[in-house]
């Protein structure tokens, strides 16, 4: 096994309801350790660009908009496997579909209101950490 990074986001939803803490401590519990962590606003134009690869996607506009509409946490996870062990904590897209116990299951709301964002691929987690963090803000 490989000792990966993946970016991981609080979303909106989640820190307008202070679940911060809670959700990180599920990272940690699960050995991904938080290497880097900040807080902030998004902009329209910076969700935009973070999430282009839906940009034909009938709900890019809602997704955006919800990104945009509270403050968000951004973090690079650490650990063994840590971006398909990310994808298993935050379950499925839509917390209906979500298995028990699984963070978008106990805290989302909705399909756009779904608490966390998780890299998908090594490479996307790659893009992604760069996209919000320089190299000598990741201490691991
Ligand atoms: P993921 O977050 O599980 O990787 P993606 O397909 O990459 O899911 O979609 C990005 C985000 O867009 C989701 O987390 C969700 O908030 C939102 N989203 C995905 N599909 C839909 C949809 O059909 N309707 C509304 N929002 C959606
Ligand atoms: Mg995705």
């Amino acid at each position: 096994m490989a000792v990966e990074r993946t970016l991981s986001i609080i979303k909106p939803d989640a820190t307008r309801r202070s679940l911060t803490g809670q959700i990180n401590a599920r990272f940690e519990a699960a050995g991904l350790r938080i290497v880097a962590q900040r807080r902030l606003r998004l902009m329209r134009p910076q969700a935009e660009r973070f999430y282009r690869v839906h940009a034909e996607r009938s709900f890019f506009g809602e997704l955006c908009e919800s990104m945009c509409a509270g403050p968000v946490v951004v973090q690079v996870l650490e650990g063994e496997n840590a971006i398909k062990r990310n994808r298993e904590l935050m379950g499925a897209t839509n917390p209906a579909n979500a298995a028990p116990g699984t963070i978008r299951k106990d805290f989302g709301e909705s399909i756009e209101a779904n608490s966390v964002h998780g890299s998908d691929s090594s490479e996307n987690a790659r893009e992604e950490i760069g996209y919000f963090f320089a190299e000598i803000d990741i201490v691991g």
